[in-house]
């Protein structure tokens, strides 16, 4: 039989191919030698870090599925969880920073956008040139995003956007905006629009004063009456499938970067144990410590087995969304157990931000809840178990 690595259960190096392995050993560098030694002092200021999307699209971390004719570096959906396990290894705001400019604004513009819009947005939002947000979430609509109030009217060859988002990641500093509106002109249809910075009447203010995700900028859409021409409509799809296409993408993401904060968990919480004394012996040498490193390697392992199926059903083309619930609900809940757990086996250290696990704590709240709270895919697993919708 063969050795046990406790850093990798069930050998999941080898169930990569080199280029995967390539795009993660460099996404660890990076993330390593450019993003650790800022988080502290990030995640305390709540500072803004428009300038981390140049250095995250040099270092190959955006765009990673896009096709390389449009500036992406058209890898595998497997390779983007690995990239975003690595920066959520340091951080979710980080990592939250990367899933929106990919996932929610990259692949949207590829995937439903016209040739021209895909000239204009693609090769500078690889490149971190510019800074994408997504705009579907609004006061009123959070959960349920069918019922947004955010209109598109038409005018002439125009159309104005009225209405307002709210929890948008990035948007302050956003050049590029997805932003989802019914459309009078389409009989009242969810359609997605591109709006760009600077444009009249939209403003973008910051919501401060976050208790987690405090690296990651998020603020508000404001669209009191904006003119956007007809080419800023996303002409290739129409309904919720429209956001929810790029979801899907996005909660695959965190499926693999949620583990990502909680590898770092578990790594910390085992070295404590092995230098904390306590009672004449190392904490690690004691049984509850060591059920606890347990089940916290044993929920890593299984989820990131469970995501590497998902995402090689991905590139296959042949997942369910309800895979992408089940990995999302899993390993994001099993991960703030997790960061819970090395919280407390820190003990008053672990209240300390040099020790970092209760950033990931903290943090990990909000990929509890953003993208499909917890409880709100257990509904869409209950929907695909008993066909009955309980939202
Ligand atoms: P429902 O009736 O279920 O569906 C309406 C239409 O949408 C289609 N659809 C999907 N298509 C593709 N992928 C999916 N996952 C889909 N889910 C649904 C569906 O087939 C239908 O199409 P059609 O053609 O028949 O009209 O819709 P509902 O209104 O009953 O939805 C219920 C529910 C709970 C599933 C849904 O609303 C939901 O998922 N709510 C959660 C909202 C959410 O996730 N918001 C995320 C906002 S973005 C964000 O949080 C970014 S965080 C950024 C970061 O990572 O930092
Ligand atoms: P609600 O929908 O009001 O839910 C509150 C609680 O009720 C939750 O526990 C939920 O599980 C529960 N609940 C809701 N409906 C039901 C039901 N039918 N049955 C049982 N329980 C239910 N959105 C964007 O569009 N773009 C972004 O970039 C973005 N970034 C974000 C960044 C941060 C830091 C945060 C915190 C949020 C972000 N969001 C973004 C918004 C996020 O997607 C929403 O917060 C999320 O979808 C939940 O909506 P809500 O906050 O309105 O909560």
């Amino acid at each position: 039989h063969t050795r046990f690595d406790w850093a990798d259960p069930f050998q999941l190096e080898d169930q990569l191919t080199e280029e995967e392995r390539m795009i993660r050993d460099a996404a660890h560098g990076f993330t390593q030698a450019e993003l650790q030694p800022r988080v502290i002092d990030a995640f305390r200021e709540e500072t803004d870090a428009p300038e981390l999307f140049a250095m995250m699209g040099e270092a190959g971390l955006l765009g990673v599925t896009l096709p390389e004719q449009y500036g992406g570096a058209g890898a595998s959906y497997v390779a983007y969880g690995l990239v975003a396990r690595e920066i959520e290894r340091v951080d979710s705001g980080y990592r939250s920073m990367a899933s929106v400019q990919s996932s929610l604004v990259i692949y949207p513009i590829y995937a439903y956008g016209s040739e021209e819009q895909r000239q204009r947005y693609l090769p500078g939002l690889a490149s971190g040139k510019l800074i994408g947000c997504f705009g579907l979430t609004e006061p009123d609509a959070g959960s349920d995003p069918g019922s947004m109030r955010t209109v598109a009217r038409q005018d002439g060859g125009d159309y104005v956007l009225h209405g307002s988002k709210t929890w948008i990641t990035n948007a302050p500093f956003a050049d590029v905006f997805v932003v989802w509106a019914k459309s009078e002109a389409h009989g009242g249809q969810i359609r997605g629009f591109i709006l760009e910075k600077g444009m009249k009447s939209l403003s973008t203010p910051k919501i401060e004063g976050k208790l987690s995700l405090r690296a990651s900028t998020t603020g508000m859409i404001v669209m009191d009456e904006v003119r956007v021409s007809a080419d800023a409509l996303l002409p290739g799809v129409e309904g919720l499938k429209g956001p929810f296409g790029c979801l899907n993408r996005a909660r695959y993401g965190i499926s693999w970067g949620a583990l990502g904060a909680a590898e770092f968990c578990l790594h910390a919480a085992r070295q404590y144990g092995l230098d904390r004394k306590q009672f004449g012996r190392p904490l690690a040498a004691t049984q509850l410590y060591q059920k606890k490193l347990a089940e916290m390697m044993s929920d890593i392992a299984l989820g990131f087995q469970a995501s590497l199926r998902v995402g090689r059903l991905m590139d296959e083309g042949r997942f369910a969304p309800e895979m992408v619930s089940m990995v999302k609900r899993n390993n994001v809940g099993k991960a703030l157990d997790i960061a819970r757990l090395a919280r407390d086996m820190h003990g008053g250290n672990g209240i300390s931000e040099e020790y970092q696990v209760m950033r990931h704590m903290v943090n990990l709240e909000t990929a509890n809840t953003y993208e499909g709270a917890h409880d709100v895919h257990a509904l869409i697993l209950g929907r695909a178990i008993t066909g009955i919708a309980a939202f």
